[in-house]
């Protein structure tokens, strides 16, 4: 990149340090370099429908974001609580294409759960809207923050079912082909809800 665009002779030109020209330029490459993380999404009060595809529309809404790939949606059973102790679930999942790093997209994602009014007193507990970053292009991390893949995930037929829709030659890094981690939770109750569609962000 250049330093200043002002002409030579301009008494106004500044040195730029170096420091911030090494900024700037990793920043360039970032945003020149997308990468597609897989999202998932999930809710089990208030309109379920409405929830989701507004938690759709907030992502693409987001700098340095498309979506790029919605899911069929799913009506499925709590998973990790006692059976008939929750309303069901809707869920679904998302590709997207991001310059955002991963920290970056999971704040968004916890952003758009606080304007749904989520309330977190209680683990697995109802929700409004759950946005979970399932994987982020080949990363792996074991940050409690933000483990990556997400560490459940290749045990869930609400988001294995709904990923494999729209990837089918998916893979969970770490874990193998996503059609291959589908037997395993073949005893799962996921229903699909042919009468309920998300739409594409145009
Ligand atoms: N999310 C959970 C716990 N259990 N069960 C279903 N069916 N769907 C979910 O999205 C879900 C769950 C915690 O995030
Ligand atoms: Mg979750
Ligand atoms: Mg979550």
């Amino acid at each position: 990149m250049t330093t200043d665009d002002r002409p030579a002779g301009d008494p106004t030109r500044q040195p730029v340090p170096a420091s911030v020209v090494a900024r700037v330029d990793a920043a360039d490459t970032t945003l020149s370099n997308p990468k597609t993380a897989v999202i998932a999404l999930g809710g089990n009060l208030g309109n379920r429908l409405e929830i989701l595809q507004s938690a759709v529309d907030a992502l693409e809404d987001t700098p340095g974001v498309r979506v790029k790939a919605v899911s069929p949606v799913y009506e499925t059973e709590p998973w990790g609580v006692p059976a008939g102790s929750q309303p069901n679930y809707l869920n679904a999942v998302i590709l997207v294409r991001t310059t955002l790093p991963p920290d970056g997209l999971l704040e968004r994602g916890h952003a758009i759960e606080e304007a749904f009014h989520r309330v977190r007193d209680q683990r697995w507990g109802p929700r409004t809207v759950d946005v979970d970053i399932v994987a982020y292009q080949g990363v792996r991390s074991d940050d409690p923050v933000l483990t990556l893949p997400h560490p459940r995930a290749h045990e869930r037929a609400f988001v294995l079912v709904p990923w494999h829709d729209i990837e089918p030659s998916a893979e969970l890094p770490g874990h193998g082909p996503v059609a291959e981690l589908l037997a395993a939770v073949a005893d799962q109750v996921v229903v699909r809800r042919a009468d309920l569609e998300l739409r594409l962000p145009e």
